[in-house]
């Protein structure tokens, strides 16, 4: 039984395990392997919006489930342990919307949020480009300013639904007295003259959520569109990645859970040498360690969502929890791997291979490892 800190969050998990149940665990392993190039599932996704999983943690006023940030992880933990693809749809929503809920306009938020909050929109924050992965800053993208529009243009990859998107958080350098080399962010409508969205083929995993690379030529952006202060637009990503690394450690708790849980199953069942693996020294130890690492992700994920809630700095901790929890399901999937031998690596006889593959990426997105680790030094040694 997963450890609950707050009533509510009991709620939320049940809810998630059923829908999962019903919803999620029929379709997840067609879902995984379609042919190139992925689709993104529209109608599986409408469905996680018409469940109400998808704006979850939306203000209420703009069509959003109003949840906490607790409630918030514990859904992506559930999701994730069905299946992590299902959970990173629900997440890019949030990750994208949030720069509008914090910092946009009311105008902004009527407009942009409501439809998205049912999964009738699809946004994306668009902030990768070829050359600013890491060095986020390193922004090329530029919006000239030009009577009442900007002119924008630059290319973006690595983009979540990016591909589909009807409407991006785009973040460029607005060519401007003032703020010439700074970062801002601009709301883009995807439909106007000029974009290009591409599918990006044969990913290693996480595939139902497709990722994009995207090129702006000369595209025209109302300057109403312009979200909170020019100039301003690093810090308010930065902001917005804080939260969403909490939703990628609980991607991790998630992950962890399942490959655990599938290993002890497997291992009271799979018997060698006379008597069920599980007897061995060799995988108790194993199945130790891996539940010693679950439950210690998932209390630095709890943790850092509870100091979000209260409104307090949670920078750090989201850093603690997005390295130790991302890093900890790649010892499980890979202790489980182990454990279940050829009925491993092999995806007829298990979901160990396709959790080994959904695994690796929460280690690179939102800030790789690397980054939660120099990011953890810097507020320390500051
Ligand atoms: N919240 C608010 N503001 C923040 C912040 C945060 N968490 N982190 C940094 N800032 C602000 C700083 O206060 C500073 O503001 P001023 O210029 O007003 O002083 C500014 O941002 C620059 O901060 P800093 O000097 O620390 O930034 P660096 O360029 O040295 O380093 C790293 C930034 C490398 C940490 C950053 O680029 C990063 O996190 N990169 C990874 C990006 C990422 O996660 N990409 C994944 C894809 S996005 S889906």
């Amino acid at each position: 039984m997963p450890y609950n800190i707050d009533p509510k969050q009991e709620a939320a998990r049940e809810k998630a395990k059923e829908f999962c149940e019903k919803e999620v665990v029929p379709v997840a392993k067609d879902l995984d392997r379609r042919p190139e190039p992925q689709v993104f599932p529209k109608d599986f996704f409408k469905k996680l919006g018409d469940a109400g999983f998808i704006g979850y943690a939306f203000p209420k006023e703009y069509g959003g489930g109003g949840y906490s940030n607790l409630e918030y992880a514990t859904l992506m933990e559930e999701l994730a342990y069905y299946d992590p693809p299902t959970c990173l749809l629900a997440a890019v929503q949030e990750l994208a919307a949030y720069p509008i809920i914090a910092f946009g306009n009311e105008e902004q938020k009527k407009k942009y949020l409501p439809p998205a909050a049912k999964g009738e929109t699809v946004l994306s924050f668009v902030l990768t480009e070829p050359e600013a992965g890491s060095d986020a800053a390193n922004q090329k993208a530029s919006a000239v300013p030009e009577g009442d529009h900007y002119i924008l243009n630059g290319e973006k990859i690595f983009i979540m639904h990016g591909d589909v998107c009807d409407t991006g958080v785009v973040f460029c350098r607005i060519q401007e007295e003032g703020v010439r080399d700074k970062v801002s962010a601009i709301i883009v409508d995807m439909d106007s003259p000029g974009i290009e969205q591409k599918t990006l083929e044969y990913k290693m995993g996480m595939k139902a959520a497709t990722t994009g690379r995207i090129w702006f030529k000369d595209v025209k952006v109302p300057k109403q569109n312009l979200l909170g202060e020019p100039g301003k637009g690093f810090r308010y990503a930065m902001q917005t990645l804080d939260g969403a690394r909490i939703g990628v450690a609980a991607q991790g708790v998630g992950i962890c859970q399942r490959a655990l849980d599938e290993s002890i199953s497997y291992a009271k069942k799979r018997v060698q040498f006379g008597s069920p693996i599980a007897k061995l020294q060799a995988i108790q130890w194993k199945i130790a360690d891996m539940s010693t690492q679950v439950e210690a992700a998932r209390l630095l994920t709890y943790k850092a969502a509870v100091l979000q809630d209260e409104g307090k700095r949670f920078s750090l901790e989201a850093c603690h929890a997005k390295l130790f929890a991302s890093e900890a399901a790649h010892f499980c999937v890979d202790e489980a791997l182990q454990i279940h031998g050829g009925y491993g690596f092999i995806e007829e006889f298990s979901i160990i291979g396709k959790l080994y593959r959904d695994q690796r990426v929460t280690e690179i997105y939102e800030g790789t490892s690397e980054i939660q680790r120099l990011v953890i030094a810097s507020s320390l040694l500051r």
